[in-house]
């Protein structure tokens, strides 16, 4: 998937040449990019599975799938529907050796992973101007994946304008700001310790007076359990949503994928808070728990929209189920 499809909203034409041709280049090395990055992830599963395949198929490596599985963060629900899925297949296809055993177990986890409404993991940017806030606990990726983003965006034809709505936090003022400054685009903020909804008041009606397309909230990490401050992100998304009709049009939940299963437990409270549209995992480079994916997908329904596998401006990919599931749990051939 390219970042033309990621976004609803991009009109083709407006997407520099060199852009396409830079994104094929990057599709090429996606894959072992991919794998690279997701190492630690995938050394849990695959490389572990490798040697245990030494036992043929058969009951016991079911049951080894099983612990990988668990141990991998995919949660137990997850595990199950995985492993009888598994069984059943490679039985019915009489499958005995490596290979083919752990590209029947990628395509079982996409299949699993795979949203109902493949239009639910796009990020639509039609509205003039899309507001976007992004929330989550302290340190997980937001004003990192506000960058990020602002960038693709950029390469996209489109006008992001950032809003440091973190007011709290000594210094995120200036952190967000050298993204803007990375990125070339306008950023809107106040003195540190103001409130963030003020900060967030201006910066919509800024994006609407200087024609900006994409207006990207940064906002202070915060516990699930702080209860003030649930309460102060209620009232930032009320106060766009009196502004703009309609906005925002996404929020989207960042979750580091290294605190693994805890990651789900924040998820239903931001849920219940502010209307989470999609969740950001990041970190994914960093973990051997890249199986809190399927954690998510199976008790959150809110759909995976982008992944973080590192932290250079390139890092944050379209979250692709099947080029996932086969980057960390196929087998060593990049098949499609
Ligand atoms: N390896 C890796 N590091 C990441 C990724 N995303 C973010 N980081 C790093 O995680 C750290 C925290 O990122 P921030 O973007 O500051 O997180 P935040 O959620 O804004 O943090 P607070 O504002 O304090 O709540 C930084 O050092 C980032 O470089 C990722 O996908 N992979
Ligand atoms: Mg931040």
């Amino acid at each position: 998937m390219e970042w033309h499809e990621v976004f609803k909203g991009v009109a083709v034409d407006d997407v520099p040449v060199a852009v396409f041709e830079e994104e094929e280049r990057e599709r090429r090395g996606l894959f072992g990019r991919l794998r690279k990055n997701l190492g630690k992830a995938r050394a849990v599963v695959a490389d572990q599975l490798k040697a245990a395949m030494y036992v043929g198929v058969d009951w016991r490596l079911y049951e080894q799938v099983e612990e990988l599985l668990i141990a991998a963060d995919v949660g137990v629900d997850g595990t199950v529907k995985v492993v009888d899925a598994l069984e059943q297949r490679c039985t019915a296809k009489k499958i005995e050796t490596r290979e083919p055993f752990m590209d029947e177990l990628a395509d079982v986890i996409a299949g699993v992973l795979k949203p109902d409404d493949p239009e639910s993991q796009r990020i639509d940017v039609t509205a003039q101007p899309t507001v976007i806030l992004m929330v989550g606990v302290n340190g997980t990726g937001k004003t990192t994946t506000i960058g990020k983003l602002a960038w693709r965006l950029k390469e996209m034809g489109k006008t992001p304008l950032m809003v440091a709505g973190d007011t709290f936090r000594a210094a995120a003022v200036e952190q967000l700001s050298e993204w803007a400054k990375r990125v070339g685009c306008e950023i809107v903020k106040q003195a540190e310790g103001g409130d963030p909804a003020a900060v967030v008041y201006d910066g919509v009606a800024a994006a609407r007076s200087r024609g900006a397309d994409v207006v990207l909230i940064d906002t202070a990490g915060r516990l699930h359990t702080q209860v003030n401050l649930m309460r102060e992100l209620e009232k930032v998304r009320r106060v766009i949503e009196k502004q703009l009709p309609g906005a925002p049009h996404e929020t989207l939940l960042v979750l580091d994928a290294t605190t693994g299963q805890n990651g789900l437990r924040q998820a239903s409270e931001f849920q219940r808070a502010v209307d989470v549209t999609g969740v950001v995992l990041t970190k994914l480079d960093g973990t051997a728990k890249g199986g809190i994916v399927v954690a998510i997908h199976e008790t959150l329904g809110i759909p995976i929209k982008l992944i973080g596998i590192g932290e250079q401006l390139e890092d944050l990919r379209p979250f692709e189920p099947d080029v996932f599931a086969r980057a960390i749990f196929g087998g060593d051939h990049e098949s499609s």
